[in-house]
């Protein structure tokens, strides 16, 4: 496998990481995960503008442009020749003596890799079981920061309930879930939380609301509740590797029907049809 270090294109074992890197010690760096489907990078400008705004957002100069980074991304998925899979790109502050201060000066740490993942077609179609959970993340979660302690405890929850993913809420408001947004439907209308800085705002999240518009639907971007949320008449998670994915029961409890719902399924067959029909835009 080939993989990005730095400015280079080199095999996944020859890749060599300092113990002092301050990703490593601090989770001190930002992320993205880009779909990649036949090939061919799904909405590559929109990730690449979130990366800048989060590596901003923790006063991260970024050694490459946009445009850098967009191309060093498409060569890796060709190197690889990944069909439909996913890129996992990082950068970290870098390598420096452990001392919570900025270092003074020191280069980021690029790496990426990608990998094959197929469209989970059968969980597409059947929907998932969810908990809940307090949101026990910090209060920028706006950044898609390496720090993922709050979302990996919330998801192992889950996981140890048998389930797939955790529905967080903060004060009973509900945010997003671990690694994906959320959505409920009620009298036909699709409602999720706002951009602020309690959620990530997902670029899945975007597409949804944009087809969503697009085609008519009545879009509601509002904090909900746990009761709105368990009164739901459907709910749905979007995210990269899931896409728009049915959540058929919450802690147990059926929603509606406990079967997709109908605007889930339509939203469903809207997002298949851009992925599957998508300009590349570099
Ligand atoms: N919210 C959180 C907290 C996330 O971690 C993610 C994506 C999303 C929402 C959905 O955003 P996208 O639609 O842009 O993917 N999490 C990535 C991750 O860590 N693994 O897979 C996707």
């Amino acid at each position: 496998m080939w993989v990005l270090y730095q400015n280079e294109f080199i095999k996944r074992e020859d890749v060599h990481i300092d113990m002092e890197d301050r990703g490593y010690q601090f989770g001190d760096g930002v992320y993205e995960v880009v779909r990649v489907y036949n090939g061919r990078c799904f909405r590559l400008i929109e990730h690449t503008d979130r990366l800048v705004a989060s590596a901003s957002s923790i006063l991260l100069n970024l050694p490459h442009t946009k445009e850098e980074i967009n191309a060093m991304l498409e060569k890796l998925v060709q190197l690889n020749q990944l069909g439909t899979g996913y890129i996992y790109l990082q950068y970290t502050r870098g390598v420096a003596p452990r001392y919570h201060g900025f270092p003074e000066s020191t280069t980021p740490v690029l790496t990426a890799y990608v990998k094959e993942k197929p469209i989970p077609e059968k969980m597409l179609a059947e929907g998932i079981d969810v908990i809940l959970a307090e949101d026990i993340r910090w209060l920028r979660c706006d950044i898609k920061s390496l720090n993922l302690l709050g979302a990996v405890l919330s998801y192992e929850q889950a996981k140890k309930a048998g389930k797939e993913e955790a529905i967080l809420h903060r004060n009973q408001i509900v945010t997003e879930c671990s690694l994906a947004n959320i959505f409920m439907i009620k009298n036909k209308e699709i409602i999720t939380h706002p951009v602020t800085t309690m959620i990530l705002n997902g670029i899945t999240r975007r597409v949804t609301l944009e087809l969503a518009d697009k085609h008519g639907y009545i879009v509601n971007e509002r904090e909900f509740t746990v009761t709105e949320l368990l009164g739901a008449d459907e709910v749905f998670a979007t995210g990269t590797t899931i896409e728009v994915m049915p959540v058929v029961s919450i802690d147990d409890q059926p929603v509606g029907n406990r079967l997709p719902g109908t605007i889930t399924k339509e939203l469903q067959a809207l997002f298949a049809n851009e992925r599957n029909s998508f300009e590349t835009r570099t």
